[in-house]
C-alpha cells in the first residue's frame, strides 16, 4: 500500500469525551483527514459512563469547559455552578452538533490494536469490529480516569443483588427504594454518591478505607445575572487562567501559613469554608502544598469542622483524615456530607478497624459479621493517567509494546509522547500537568500543540516525530525533581498508582504548574521541537533538530 494514498488518513483519534472532541474539531479544521473512534455508543467520554447519583464535576463550569469558542461560551447556559454529570452530557452532546463533529466517529467500536510501521511511518490501528485503519498519527484521547478499578474483595462475584462501579454506571434507572445499599470507597465519586443516596434508600452503610478531607461545594443554581458577570469578562478570565497554577483565573499566593498569625490563619479559612471552591484551601497561602506544618493548619481546621457536625464524637473520629498531608489526595467536595453521618439510617464501617472479609450473596462481611445489602456500589476509582493506553496493545519501533516500555513506570517527553513510539501523541497524558490543573484547559493545550505540531511536519515534509530518548529521560528527572519539593509523595494516592496492586509507584502529573508548562511547550515548538526526533519524507534521515521551523 502506497502511504501517500487515500486509504492512509493523516490521524486516528481514540475517545469522543472532551479530549477526543476539541481533537476532531481542530484536526478537521486544519484540513487532515481523521477517523476517531468511541467505545460508547454516544458522545461524552468520562462522562458518559459516570452517571451515578450525586455524580457532578467539582471544577465550576466557567472553568470545565471549553474555552476556544466565544460563541459557544456565550450561548451555552449553565443552571448550576458545578454541573451534573447529564448537564455535562447535553453541552458534550450539543458541541458535537453544532461544530459537525459526529460524523468522524465511529461509536460502539473500541480500539483494541496500534502497531507502528517503521517502513512507512504510519499506525495500523484495529478495532473491535474486525476492521483496519491506517493513519499517520495516532491520538489516544482516551481521558485519565476512563478504566474502573473493582477493588479485589474475595467472593465479589458472589453477591445476590445488584452492584455497579461508579465509573460504569448503567443507563437504565437504578432503583433505590426500600433497599440496602452499601458503598465502598469513599473518594470523590463516592463521596458524591453517599449524599445522593443518604435518606433515598432504607439504610446506607458505607465502607471506608481512607478518609478524605471534604470541603463545602456551595453549589448553587446561576442567574441570569451571574451569567452576565461572568461574560462581561471571559476573554479575560480565560487569558489569566492559561498563566496560573491550576489552570483557574485564581494566582497562587506567596505567602506563608507560618507567617500568619492563629487569628488571621481562621479568618481565612472560615472564609475558605464558606465561599470556596475545590482549590480555595490550597490558595490560602503558598505552602500548604509544600510544608507540612503549613499543610497541618488546614487539615486540623478541617478536621474542626468534622468535630463539629458530626454528632457522635466516635463517627467524627472515624471521619477525620489522618496520615497524608491536605491535598496530596483530591481533596473532596461535598455541602451534605459530614451530616449524612447524623442520620439513623447511615451507617460507617470504619475499614481500619474493621476490614472486609469476603463479598458473599446477601452481602458484605467484615471481621464483625455480615452487613445484609440489596445493592453495592464500588466507588473504588480507576487505573489512573496509563490504564486507557495500556489496555490497548499498542506496540512501536521493533514491535515493543508500550506497556512493556511503561513497566517500571509511565515516561513521556513532556507528557507529549513516549519515545520508540513515533508519531503517537498522548493528550494529557503522564508527564503533562493534566489532572492537577483544569482538565478542560490542559486537553485544549495540549491538543492545540499537537495541531500546530502536525501542521508544521505537513509545511515541511516531515512524515515521523518521536520523542528522543534522553530529552524523555530528562523530562521525567524533572517531574520527579518538582514533585520533591511538596508533600504529594507522602500519599498513597492514584497520582502515584498506588491504588491498583502491582502498578510501579511513580508520581505521574507534571507540578510545575499549567502556565509554565504551557510556555514550555509553547517554547520547544517555536525553538524547532527541541527534544523531538524528526525525519523528513524524502530522506526519512533522523536529526534531533532545533532549526526546522
Ligand atoms: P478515588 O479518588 O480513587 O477513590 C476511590 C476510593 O475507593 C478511595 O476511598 C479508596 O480508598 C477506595 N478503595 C479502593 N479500593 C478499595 C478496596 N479494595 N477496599 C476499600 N476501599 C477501596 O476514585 P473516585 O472515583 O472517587 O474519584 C476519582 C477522581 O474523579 C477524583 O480524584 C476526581 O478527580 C474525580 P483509599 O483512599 O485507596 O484507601
Amino acid at each position: 500500500m502506497n502511504p501517500h494514498s487515500n486509504d492512509v488518513l493523516d490521524a486516528v483519534v481514540v475517545g469522543a469525551g472532551f479530549a477526543g472532541l476539541y481533537a476532531i474539531k481542530r484536526l478537521t479544521d486544519a484540513g487532515f483527514r481523521i477517523q476517531a473512534f468511541e467505545s460508547g455508543d454516544g458522545i461524552g467520554g468520562t462522562w458518559y459512563w459516570n452517571r451515578y447519583p450525586g455524580a457532578r464535576v467539582d471544577l465550576e463550569c466557567w472553568d470545565y469547559s471549553y474555552s476556544f469558542s466565544p460563541e459557544l461560551q456565550d450561548e451555552w447556559d449553565w443552571p448550576e455552578r458545578y454541573p451534573t454529570s447529564a448537564e455535562l452530557m447535553r453541552y458534550l452532546n450539543h458541541v458535537a452538533d453544532r461544530f459537525d463533529l459526529r460524523r468522524h466517529v465511529r461509536f460502539n467500536t473500541k480500539v483494541e490494536a496500534a502497531e507502528f510501521d517503521e517502513q512507512r511511518n504510519i499506525w495500523r490501528v484495529t478495532t473491535s469490529d474486525g476492521k483496519v485503519t491506517h493513519a499517520r498519527f495516532f491520538v489516544p484521547a482516551t481521558g485519565v480516569l476512563s478504566v474502573p478499578k473493582p477493588p479485589e474483595i474475595p467472593g465479589i462475584g458472589t453477591f445476590a443483588g445488584e452492584s455497579h462501579h461508579t465509573g460504569r454506571w448503567p443507563h437504565h434507572e437504578v432503583n433505590f427504594e426500600g433497599k440496602r445499599v452499601g458503598v465502598i470507597g469513599t473518594g470523590s465519586s463516592g463521596i458524591q454518591v453517599i449524599q445522593a443516596l443518604a435518606g433515598e434508600c432504607r439504610h446506607l452503610t458505607v465502607f471506608q478505607r481512607t478518609a478524605v478531607y471534604v470541603v463545602p461545594a456551595k453549589n448553587h443554581p446561576l442567574t441570569p445575572e451571574m451569567r452576565a458577570r461572568v461574560r462581561a469578562i471571559y476573554a479575560e478570565r480565560r487569558a489569566v487562567s492559561r498563566l496560573t497554577r491550576f489552570g483557574i483565573a485564581v494566582p497562587f499566593p506567596v505567602e506563608s501559613a507560618l507567617d500568619a498569625t492563629p487569628q488571621e490563619r481562621l479568618k481565612k479559612y472560615e472564609n475558605a469554608w464558606e465561599n470556596s471552591q475545590l482549590l480555595g484551601f490550597r490558595m490560602c497561602y503558598g505552602d500548604i502544598l509544600s510544608n507540612e506544618a503549613a499543610n497541618e493548619t488546614v487539615a486540623e481546621f478541617i478536621r474542626g469542622k468534622i468535630g463539629e457536625t458530626v454528632k457522635d464524637p466516635q463517627v467524627a473520629a472515624k471521619l477525620m483524615p489522618r496520615g497524608f498531608p491536605f491535598g496530596t489526595k483530591r481533596p473532596c467536595l461535598g455541602d451534605t456530607y459530614y451530616g449524612v453521618y447524623n442520620r439513623a439510617d447511615v451507617t460507617l464501617v470504619d475499614l481500619k478497624q474493621t476490614p472486609i472479609d469476603r463479598v458473599v450473596p446477601e452481602g458484605i462481611v467484615t471481621n464483625q459479621g455480615l452487613h445484609e445489602l440489596d445493592v453495592l456500589i464500588y466507588a473504588t476509582g480507576y487505573d489512573a493517567l496509563t490504564g486507557a493506553l495500556t489496555r490497548i496493545d499498542v506496540r512501536g519501533i521493533d514491535g515493543r509494546t508500550l506497556t512493556d516500555k511503561w513497566s517500571g513506570g509511565a515516561k513521556t517527553y513532556l507528557g507529549l509522547m513516549t519515545s520508540g513510539f513515533p508519531n503517537l501523541f498522548t493528550v494529557t497524558g503522564p508527564g503533562s500537568p493534566g489532572p492537577l490543573a483544569n482538565m478542560s484547559m490542559s486537553i485544549e493545550q495540549h491538543v492545540d500543540w499537537i495541531t500546530r505540531c502536525m501542521i508544521d511536519l505537513r509545511k515541511l515534509g516531515v512524515e515521523r516525530i518521536d520523542a528522543d530518548a534522553q530529552a524523555e529521560e530528562d523530562w521525567m528527572q524533572h517531574v520527579q525533581e518538582v514533585v520533591a519539593k511538596t508533600l504529594y509523595l507522602k500519599a498513597n494516592s492514584w497520582y502515584v498508582g498506588a491504588n491498583v496492586p502491582g502498578k510501579p509507584h511513580v508520581f505521574l502529573p507534571y507540578l510545575g504548574g499549567h502556565g509554565t508548562y504551557r510556555k514550555k511547550c509553547d517554547d520547544v515548538a517555536a525553538a524547532g521541537y527541541t527534544g523531538f526526533l524528526l525525519s523528513r519524507a524524502s530522506t526519512r534521515e533522523t536529526d534531533a533538530r532545533s532549526a526546522m521551523v
